[in-house]
Order: structure tokens, then sequence, then C-alpha cells
């Protein structure tokens, strides 16, 4: 579980590793569009990779609550520039997506290292895709019901349990179809169907979900709104302190690889913690 084989590199996971997000949405939550722009969303990279980002992760979809429709053309259109331009950025590069589709298109191109699933491979032919693209990783993660709805009315009877068995199952679909555990990642998806009191659950029982999964966890928690719930922070960049704070606490509790906006304050804050 110390490292992970992730395209066209093998990442080593003994120190828990920052992934720097590059959103190339105009309607992104948290950087409003700044970065639809090419050259912006390079600039943006290299300053990431600059800052101690070990993975780019690109996506052309938001998955908040409420986000505009995207189709697959535009989606795509919106990530394989990019993906293309940042082939040669020295690190691994993660696509975000939920199609098989976009995936498809985007891995012929031959630019992507790790395919970053808020649907765990459920979309039809996802999971056959990842199984026969060599060398990929890809990071399954749980969420309950449907970006637009999803948090209307989270439900579990246990919330560990529940988001651990799928986990598991997931894990185990994937390397039935073929796929090496060393290429897999897990992630019980923060803010994705679930409460504040689901999120702080999750984010206690980490090493029980990394058990249950059988891989190492990626977290991503910057500047969401559970944060703004404990904080009463309304604006999500205004939340890196809260952002910091459950970096270090996911980091503590074995997660691997550490989703932010915010990379070099939070490489910083994790390079104080492995001091320590
Ligand atoms: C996550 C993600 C996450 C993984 C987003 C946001 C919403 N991928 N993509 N985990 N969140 N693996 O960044 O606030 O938590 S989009």
């Amino acid at each position: 579980m110390n490292s992970l084989l992730c395209g066209r590199f093998r990442l080593d996971l003994s120190q828990p590793l920052v992934m720097g997000i590059l959103n190339i949405t105009p309607d992104s939550f948290s950087d409003g569009g700044r970065f639809e722009r090419l050259d912006a969303a390079l600039h943006h990279a290299e300053q990431m990779v600059q800052d101690g980002a070990a993975l780019i992760d690109i996506g052309g979809e938001s998955t908040r609550p409420n986000a505009p429709y995207v189709s697959p053309e535009e989606e795509l259109e919106r990530v394989l520039p990019v993906l293309e331009k940042l082939a040669g950025l020295g690190v691994p590069l993660s696509l975000d997506t939920r199609r098989a589709s976009v995936m498809q298109a985007a891995l012929s191109a031959g630019v992507v290292d790790l395919i970053n699933d808020v649907s765990a491979l459920e979309d039809e032919g996802a999971l056959e895709l990842a199984a026969a693209s060599a060398n990929v990783a890809v990071c399954l993660m749980h969420k309950q019901g449907n970006p637009d709805t999803m948090q209307n009315r989270p439900d579990y009877d246990d919330v560990v349990d529940e988001v651990g068995d799928y986990l598991g199952r997931r894990v185990r679909l994937c390397l039935e179809a073929g796929i090496d555990r060393d290429r897999l990642l897990a992630d019980p998806g923060f803010g994705f169907g679930k409460t504040l009191e689901h999120n702080l659950a999750l984010l206690r029982q980490l090493p029980e979900l990394e058990r249950r999964a059988g891989v190492p966890l990626l977290v991503g928690m910057s500047r969401k709104s559970m944060l703004g719930a404990i904080t009463g922070e309304t604006v999500p960049a205004e939340r890196l302190g809260a952002s910091i704070a459950v970096a270090l606490e996911s980091a503590r509790r074995g997660a691997r690889i550490i989703r932010v906006h915010d990379v070099k304050a939070t490489r910083q804050a994790l390079q104080v913690l492995a001091a320590l």
C-alpha cells in the first residue's frame, strides 16, 4: 500500500501527497471561472507544482448541487486541451470525470495518469475502460444520490459502515476486472450526500475506511460547505484555516493523498506534521 502505479509514474505514498485542483469550469464555486482560459489554467498548474503538488486534478464538470448541465462534448472540450498542454508538467495528471465517453477520449489521447471518478466507475463501460487502460490509476469515490439532489436529505443507518462497504465492493469489482490493487485509491466523498455529522464521522474513522477499502485513501475537503457549517464562513475561498485543519487531521488518520485548492499552505502544514 506504499506506492501507487499512476500512468507514467509511480508515486511513493509513505508520506501524504498533495493533489492540486484545477477547475476548468466557468461556474466553479470557488474559482469563479478565473481559470477558464487555457493560459491561466497552465500557469495555475505550474504554480501548484512549484508549490509542492504531487498531482494535478483536472475537472470540466462542476459536481456541486444545482450546477448547470454540461454536455459530454463540452466537458471534453474544456479538459482535453488542458491535459495536452500539461503533459510535460512532470507530475501525474488526474482527470475528474464520471463519464466513460470523456475518459475514453482523454485516455486515447494518452494524457491521463489517473481517473478520478466521483461515481466510482459506475457509468456504463467505465470499469471495462479502466481495466483496458494499462497502468492508469483509479480513484473510486463514494456518493449518495446525484449531485443535483444529494444534499437534500442524506440518510444512513451507519455512515462509516455503508461507505466502507461500498468502497470495499467497488475495489473488489476492479480487482476482478483485472485492475491491480496498486492502481487503486478510495475516497469517502466528503460532502457528496452527507450531513456535517456524516462527514465528521467519516473523518474520525478514516483508518477503518482504509481497512475496509483495502487500498490507500484520497480525501477532499478543501473549502467545502462542511467547513462553512463549522466556522460560519460563507465565502469558500476564505476557508483556508479550516481546510488546513482537516487536511492535517486526515493525514494523521492515514489519508495518503489530500485534494486541495491551496497547495502551498497545505504542503507547509503537512511538512511540519511530518517533522513532528
Ligand atoms: C471531490 C472530487 C472529492 C474526489 C470534487 C469540490 C467538489 N474528487 N471532486 N474527492 N470533490 N476524489 O471540490 O468541492 O472529495 S468536486
